[in-house]
């Protein structure tokens, strides 16, 4: 056995997929009930997104999802994560349920099972009912307890077929894109008091939410996926290495402790307190958070990039946020000015400025393994996004199959290095609408053709991907 892990197979157990949200795919936005979204009125507003793009047709996998799930038996996925849009169940978020929504998401499951593919659930990937949105958002306890009730709507309805689920995806993201940089909806920029009262009411209802899926008894597993940003400092001084432990207790800890501690991290709160951000919290809700915190089964993790910070030097009153610096390519300074993310000439990066940092994952899936033992792991995302090349007609997204094949390599070495991970989700299976980015950025293993009808075409990291599943990555 070589140490690195070369030429191994993947773990029995560990799940190849590939992922999706339901904004982003699905289409539809007025079909068969579903009622109006945050995003179906935020994407609107001239300027918010690229091109002014939206996702009332998105790929139309509402209506090709058959043909989708089909293409993706055929690559050998093992595994399919998708997201619910709690509108179509719930079209005002709160109220009647609409069987309609019921039925759409019971034939999903039911064609992917028809050809083994393990479902794999989110239930909330941003895209929120228009009126708890309305009615504050995250920012209102009500919108926790709809999301408990909505959930338990989905556990109900589809648990005997689904045994995997997510609560919520990337927490950091939509209340930080919604509340301090304004580019994702309700679009309030440097409201730091709303914005941590939204995470606290997040981690609330993935409390409640977990606590009700185990007293269902379902026997499946439930976790909630994080954004994964590790953060390093540019060098070995004294200040940077102290911005980039500060960067790591607001990006990361602030949404792991709560759910793998049953707590908040004592750095942050202290911060909190000296700045008038404290959210309003109950003792019910922070021992709900304390008594759940033991059946949270996985983290989920999207990994992308690292980030590399140093202190920050400037001070700016108020700091300026567009689309574009909303998009997490390197080069401002964080929300409350205590460091700045760097792009390095020493790095490689993404066409829009990502890093590509294996590397930097392997790295950070020991901090977290330090900091919260041996939890159980899946990437619920990790791709590329580019313009992929079509020569002769053939999308030949050699790149995709470069990035995908460097992190499967750390993925192996980290499981032989005793990392807890089970599985592996590219973002994304087919190509969809980038929330900021429009069609531009693709991502999937399957093309979308949009100057012809939506017509699907297999990319070349279709071929090599499936055959790195039947191979159970032995190669890598
Ligand atoms: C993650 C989201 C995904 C997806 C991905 C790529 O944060 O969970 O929904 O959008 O990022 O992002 P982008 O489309 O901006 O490149």
């Amino acid at each position: 056995m070589n140490h690195d892990g070369i030429h191994m197979k993947f773990p029995h157990d560990f799940l190849f997929g590939a992922a999706s949200a339901s904004y982003q795919v699905e289409g539809a936005a007025n079909k068969d009930g579903k009622g109006p979204t945050n995003w179906d009125v935020f994407s609107k507003i001239p300027g918010k997104t690229f091109e002014g793009t939206n996702g009332d047709i998105a790929v139309d996998h509402y209506h090709r999802y058959k043909e989708d799930i089909r293409l993706m038996a055929e690559m050998g996925l093992e595994s399919y994560r998708f997201s619910v849009s709690w509108a179509r169940i719930l079209p005002d978020g709160d109220g009647e349920v609409n069987e309609k929504g019921l039925a759409f998401y019971n034939s999903l499951i039911d064609e992917c099972l028809k050809y083994g593919i393990v479902p794999f659930v989110t239930l909330y990937h941003w895209d929120l009912p228009l009126a708890l949105e309305e009615d504050g958002g995250w920012t209102n306890k009500r919108t926790a307890e709809a999301f408990v009730k909505y959930s338990e709507i989905c556990f109900r309805s589809f648990g005997d077929r689904v045994k995997h689920w997510i609560t919520f995806n990337e927490t950091v993201m939509f209340c930080g894109l919604g509340y301090l940089k304004g580019a994702h909806p309700p679009g309030i920029q440097n409201d730091e008091k709303k914005y941590f009262q939204a995470t606290h009411y997040v981690f609330y209802a993935h409390a409640k939410a977990i606590e009700i899926y185990k007293g269902l008894k379902q026997y499946g597993e439930i976790g909630i996926t994080h954004v994964f940003l590790p953060a390093y400092s540019v060098n070995d001084r004294e200040e940077n290495l102290r911005a980039a432990q500060h960067a790591n207790e607001f990006e990361t800890f602030w949404y792991y402790d709560p759910i793998l501690k049953g707590e908040y991290p004592r750095y942050v709160l202290d911060v909190l307190e000296e700045k008038g951000w404290t959210p309003e919290w109950t003792e019910e809700e922070l021992d709900t958070l304390r008594r759940n915190a033991g059946l949270n089964d996985f983290i989920g993790l999207n990994y992308y990039q690292p980030i590399r910070v140093e202190k920050n030097h400037e001070t700016a009153a108020v700091i300026e946020h567009s689309r574009e610096t909303s998009t997490l390519a390197p080069g401002s300074p964080s929300f409350d000015g205590y460091y700045r993310t760097v792009k390095m000439a020493d790095k490689t990066y993404t066409k829009w400025g990502w890093e590509i940092s294996p590397e930097g994952f392997l790295d950070g899936l020991h901090m977290l393994k330090a900091r919260y033992g041996d939890v159980k792991m899946y990437v619920t995302e990790n791709g590329l996004g580019d313009e992929d090349p079509i020569i002769d007609g053939e999308i030949v997204d050699v790149p995709r199959i470069k990035y995908i094949e460097e992190h499967l390599k750390v993925i192996k070495k980290a499981i032989h290095q005793g990392i807890n991970l089970k599985g592996y989700y590219a973002w994304s299976a087919i190509d969809l609408l980038s929330w900021l980015n429009g069609y531009k950025k693709q991502y999937g293993f399957i093309y979308v053709d949009h100057k012809d009808g939506l017509n699907r075409k297999k990319k070349l990291s279709f071929h090599w991907y499936k055959h790195v599943i039947e191979t159970r990555g032995e190669e890598l």
